[in-house]
């Protein structure tokens, strides 16, 4: 499904919100950032009818920008001295809010190039780092297989090593963002079959690297390239081994736990969109001699849209202040992430419902705003760790308490 122009007018009429900015969980800077970005965003202008395409022009735009030096840490291209979940927070919200697409291509370069910020040696990081920070290299996160979605330590793609401490990978990785289209991909893979999430190892893959075919794409209901990477015999050199051998599982689970709560950011842009929208709508529209917003229906629903974003907002800046601020235990970190991504996320997909709801007709009509918004948020609800995911790392960390 392909988007249209960036800005529609609507873009340059709808502002988002800025009162979040002022709670004690940000500050200076991040409220700085978090009103800057609007500003710059508007006065873009990318064709967003081809995802791929789009998506390569916002990474460039986005690096030109400086915008991406969000995504890595300072000492290789970053704007602060480690990845701050604060600043990706506000950035991804704004971004969201105007355009789905220029979040994920932003949010695709942390992630991709997340596992190399914590983990990689210092050759690794400035090999790569820097331009994904400018924008010049797309980066990539590839861990999900066919059969190892939700279950991450049962995947099967092998990597066996070779001579020199060299490794050879076979199988296949899927559903991954920027598949086809990254220069590079952070790749999980099984060193040890019989250990469990004890024995998977990280590399960084090359995308010119022999042996690996990114060609099969994968479509989906919103803009967002996707696709399989099939590995055949494909050579890694020693030199490309992310962090510890066998250190993979926590390696994934801890680049996850950073952006866990900027999806849910995401999710916030998208429904804070949804009820600007709707506010829009319902106060131009009249039925029955008066205004949408007229009635005591509309207020109630707008009412109720507006707490569930408030308490998405209010999970996702707390999980964002923790991480940065080291609040709890990892334990404690991790789970404030899962709530803040399953409830921002869920809420987002029910404030977007009942916005499409509100619009009536125009709502399901292609290319209206709220139709978009509709199939956009669907897979945040899935993608870094499905809902279900996310009650279950809740849900035991209640049984351990
Ligand atoms: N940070 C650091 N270590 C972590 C961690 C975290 N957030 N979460 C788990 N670990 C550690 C555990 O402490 C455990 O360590 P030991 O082996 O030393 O005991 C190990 O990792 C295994 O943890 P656990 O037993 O909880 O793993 P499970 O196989 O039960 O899997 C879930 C747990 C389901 C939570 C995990 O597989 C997951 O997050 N799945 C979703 C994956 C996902 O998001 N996919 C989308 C890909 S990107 S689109």
């Amino acid at each position: 499904m392909s988007g249209g122009v960036f800005p529609a007018a609507l873009d340059l009429e709808l502002t988002p919100a800025q009162a979040h900015l002022a709670l004690p969980f940000f500050d200076t800077a991040q409220r700085e950032l978090g009103a800057a970005l609007p500003g710059w965003i508007v006065a873009q202008s990318v064709d967003e009818h081809d995802d791929r395409a789009a998506c390569r022009d916002w990474v460039r735009r986005l690096g030109k920008g400086g915008w991406l030096r969000y995504c890595v840490p300072g000492a290789h291209g970053g704007a602060l001295a480690q990845l701050d979940s604060r600043a990706l927070v506000v950035l991804r919200e704004t971004l969201a809010f105007y355009s789905p697409l220029a979040d994920f291509a932003f949010a695709m370069q942390g992630l991709g190039s997340g596992a190399i910020s914590l983990a990689g040696t210092p050759a690794q990081q400035a090999r790569y780092l820097p331009a994904v920070a400018a924008g010049e290299q797309i980066a990539a996160f590839a861990l999900s297989e066919p059969e190892a979605g939700s279950d991450v330590a049962a995947m099967r793609l092998r990597a066996t090593p070779a001579e020199g401490g060299d490794f050879w990978l076979n199988g296949e990785k899927t559903w991954i963002s920027n598949g086809g289209m990254a220069d590079f991909y952070c790749v999980f893979a099984k060193t040890d079959p019989q250990a469990g999430s004890r024995g998977i190892t990280a590399f960084i893959v090359d995308a010119d690297a022999t042996g690996l075919d990114a060609s099969r794409h994968i479509q989906v209901m919103a803009p967002h390239p996707l696709a399989t990477l099939v590995f055949c015999d494909c050579a890694v050199p020693a030199a490309q081994q992310l962090g510890d051998l066998n250190g993979g599982f926590k390696l994934a689970m801890q680049t996850l736990d950073i952006f866990r709560a900027s999806v849910a950011a995401a999710a916030l842009g998208m429904a804070r969109r949804a009820l600007a929208e709707s506010v829009h709508f319902a106060s131009r529209r009249r039925m029955f001699g008066q205004t949408l917003a007229d009635f005591q229906l509309t207020q109630a629903r707008l009412g109720e849209m507006a707490a569930l974003i408030d308490a998405g907002a209010l999970l996702t800046y707390r999980a964002a202040w923790m991480r940065d601020t080291q609040q709890g235990n990892q334990k404690e970190r991790s789970v404030a992430a899962a709530m803040a991504k399953m409830t921002a996320t869920e809420n987002a997909q029910r404030v977007i419902d009942m916005a499409l709801q509100m619009h009536g007709g125009r709502g399901v009509q292609v290319g209206s705003k709220v139709e978009s918004l509709y199939r956009d948020i669907r897979a945040l609800r899935i993608y870094e760790g499905a809902t279900e995911v996310q009650q279950l790392i809740i849900g035991k960390a209640q049984l351990q308490a």
